[in-house]
């Protein structure tokens, strides 16, 4: 028996945070000072090492979002105006507001604690845009996830971490999540962690869509390989209700090595063209009043930038070019100082060359190998593959309890901020939906604001619930099966990829992608679909649920990989359930229902879904929006 050979491991807690990112360190970080004064155990679980893991990995070179409030440049009102149009007025604007508010400590937070950040002649941070701040960021996740460990440290035996453990599945007792059951990814131990309340931030999903990345560059996306979609399989199995889960987002990108191009865009003042140099955002405006209000208000939506975009290529008028040189000559052209000019030069390519270094080295190694100099040459931008984070400008994740002073009714707000509909469980960053716009300041702050939450609601519950050892025996069973399934039959065939007793992880996810590209409106089809074409990947991935049964695996590695791929499938399904409940199309950059080719009034509402652990059936929901401004 395959599970003789792993120890099983169990840890009790009261606060589980599951995840390591941006919202678990902030998590972490406010925690603490709670658990402290309530004499409460707080347990940080993440796949990787928190030092490097989920979006921020590499670095970035902003904070995305920060109001100055107290400068008086923005206000909370402004920040939501802003968020639900770039949405398509699809958003929850008590949960914008609640993270708006706060979000100006945390990033006072992370200066403190070491991040450099842009300032000018009077110390004042330089904007990247009107929401956004430059930074040093190439350290910017050591540096948190340090401040998050110190910050557990603090708690001495009541604060641990644990990393390099896959989560897989949500432990429930009736309605009320009470641990989490995952594998070391090192060695032999199967882990079940008891908790009184569970905070899931692990991220947002890639690799659900096939990607431009193929053959010798998979691997290669814009948002981090290693995030697959655990956020959504816990809490949709957990049964809580989800919303935008048809929020994709398709960001626009330098092509191939996916660099960032807010800084180009809103630094710089670059320009994005056709091949003819013709700027589409110009001459393609009339199409903007088709999507007003939204479309004619500004900036532009997101979602309408790339359908500008994705309608040049459609012209035959591709490739399309971020023109970097023009934009360096334009910042360059009132320096008349020879001098002055050489210095300002130098200033503008080494920022140039930093935004890449910054988060996304690969980009600044395409530059090199491709002999690029913005200064002289523009570079090719394409709209990547969809991910699933609703951290940036996507929308999917957990419908979550918001801020009882600005709650609009009761099914906004049902308690304790961000606990999902299932009692105990809390969701913030990449895992709690409608909220888009939090970028990584606003995901910590979400993360604090829903840590102080779960500590109340740990308190308040004091009665430890109660944990079937049957189950645990049940689970453990469940997750190592592909490791039983392979060495069964691994014999059979000469090629451990190619047997007909078993599926290997990257076959089955090539599988996914193949279906999500082609029916779900991928990038090969132009992020085009249809109910037809919805109904029959629907179909499809039917057959790969039975087929998921037959998922072998030959390590731990590979364990790994089974269960983040079976986290894909789940995120695959609410995705086209959810295209399919609304019956329009609203962000047509994003995708474009062929069938419903228009924005519906009737549509201007939440499209919902929940799975039901004791009957295996889906519900879609319409809820209504409740505006605060
Ligand atoms: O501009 C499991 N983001 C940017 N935000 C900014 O503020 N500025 C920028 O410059 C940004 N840029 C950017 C950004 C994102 C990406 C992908 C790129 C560039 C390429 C957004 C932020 O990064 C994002 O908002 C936050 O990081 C979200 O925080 P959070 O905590 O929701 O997700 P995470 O940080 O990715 O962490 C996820 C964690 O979960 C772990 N995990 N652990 C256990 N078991 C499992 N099964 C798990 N699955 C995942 C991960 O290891 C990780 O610790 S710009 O270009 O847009
Ligand atoms: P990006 O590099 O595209 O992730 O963008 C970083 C930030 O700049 C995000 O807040 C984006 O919403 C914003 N941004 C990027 N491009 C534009 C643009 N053309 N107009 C307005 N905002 C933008």
């Amino acid at each position: 028996m395959i599970t003789e050979n792993f120890e099983t491991v169990i840890i009790e807690t009261d606060l589980l945070i599951l995840g390591g990112g941006m919202a678990a360190c902030g998590a972490a970080f406010e925690a603490s000072h709670w658990a402290k004064k309530h004499n409460k155990k707080v347990t940080v679980v993440d796949k990787a090492s928190m030092e490097r893991s989920g979006a921020v990995a590499m670095g970035l070179s902003a904070i995305n979002l920060y109001l100055g409030l107290k400068n008086g440049k923005n206000t909370v009102e402004d920040y939501i105006n802003y968020v639900k149009n770039d949405l398509m007025g699809i958003t929850r604007d008590d949960l914008v507001a609640n993270i708006a508010r706060h979000v100006d400590s945390s990033v006072h937070l992370f200066e403190k604690w070491g991040l450099p950040i842009w300032k000018d002649e009077e110390g004042n941070y330089i904007n990247e845009g009107r929401w956004q701040i430059m930074i040093h960021g190439e350290s910017y996740k050591n540096i948190v996830s340090e401040a998050a460990k110190n910050a557990l440290k603090e708690l001495g035996e009541n604060g641990e971490y644990y990393e390099r453990i896959f989560i897989t599945e949500p432990i429930m007792d009736g309605d009320r999540c009470v641990g989490a059951a995952g594998f070391s990814v090192r060695e032999n131990k199967f882990y079940i962690f008891k908790a009184n309340a569970v905070l899931d931030v692990m991220g947002g999903a890639v690799h659900i869509f096939r990607p431009r990345s193929v053959g010798e560059g998979l691997g290669r996306s814009w948002y981090p390989p290693f995030n697959s979609g655990a956020s959504t399989y816990f809490t949709l199995k957990a049964g809580a209700e989800m919303t935008c889960q048809e929020v994709r987002f398709v960001p626009v990108r330098f092509k191939d090595s996916y660099g960032p191009v807010g800084a180009w865009f809103l630094l710089f003042k670059s320009k994005a063209t056709n091949a003819k140099g013709e700027d589409y955002m110009e001459t393609r405006k009339a199409e903007l009043e088709n999507w007003a209000p939204y479309g004619t208000a500004q900036p532009t939506p997101t979602n309408l930038r790339n359908y500008l975009m994705l309608q040049e290529l459609e012209a035959g008028n591709g490739p399309i070019y971020m023109r970097t040189d023009e934009a360096i000559k334009k910042l360059m052209a009132d320096i008349t100082d020879e001098k002055e000019a050489k210095r300002k030069m130098k200033e503008l390519e080494s920022e140039a060359w930093e935004d890449f270094l910054d988060m996304t080295v690969s980009q600044a190694l395409n530059w090199a190998s491709h002999n690029i100099s913005p200064e002289e040459s523009p570079s090719e931008i394409s709209a990547c593959e969809p991910y699933f984070i609703s951290s940036h400008s996507g929308a999917s994740g957990a419908w979550v309890s918001g801020p009882k002073d600005l709650s609009p009714s009761d099914d906004y707000h049902w308690g304790y901020d961000n606990m999902t509909t299932k009692k105990g469980l809390f969701a913030a960053g990449d895992a709690s939906g409608a909220s888009s716009h939090k970028f990584s300041s606003g995901s910590f702050t979400e993360g604090r604001i829903a840590a102080k939450a779960a500590l109340a609601f740990i308190v308040d519950n004091e009665d430890v619930a109660s944990f079937d050892e049957e189950k645990i025996n049940e689970l453990k069973e469940q997750i190592l099966k592909p490791l039983a399934t392979f060495e069964e039959h691994k014999d059979y065939a000469n090629d451990e990829d190619v047997n007909p007793n078993f599926i290997k992880p990257k076959m089955f996810m090539f599988r996914l992608q193949k279906i999500m590209d082609e029916y779900a409106g991928g990038a090969s089809v132009g992020f085009k679909t249809s109910k037809a074409l919805l109904e029959k990947g629907l179909e499809f991935l039917e057959f790969m649920k039975e087929d998921a049964e037959k998922l072998a695996a030959k390590d731990l590695n590979e364990l790994m990989r089974v269960w983040e791929n079976v986290h894909r499938m789940w995120q695959a399904e609410s995705h086209i359930r959810t295209m399919l409940f609304r019956e329009e199309t609203r962000w047509p950059g994003y995708y474009f229902r062929t069938d419903h080719p228009k924005m519906k009034e009737d549509w201007k509402a939440f499209a919902n879904c929940k799975w039901d652990p004791e009957t295996g059936e889906w519900e879609m929901i319409k809820r209504d929006i409740k505006e605060l401004t």
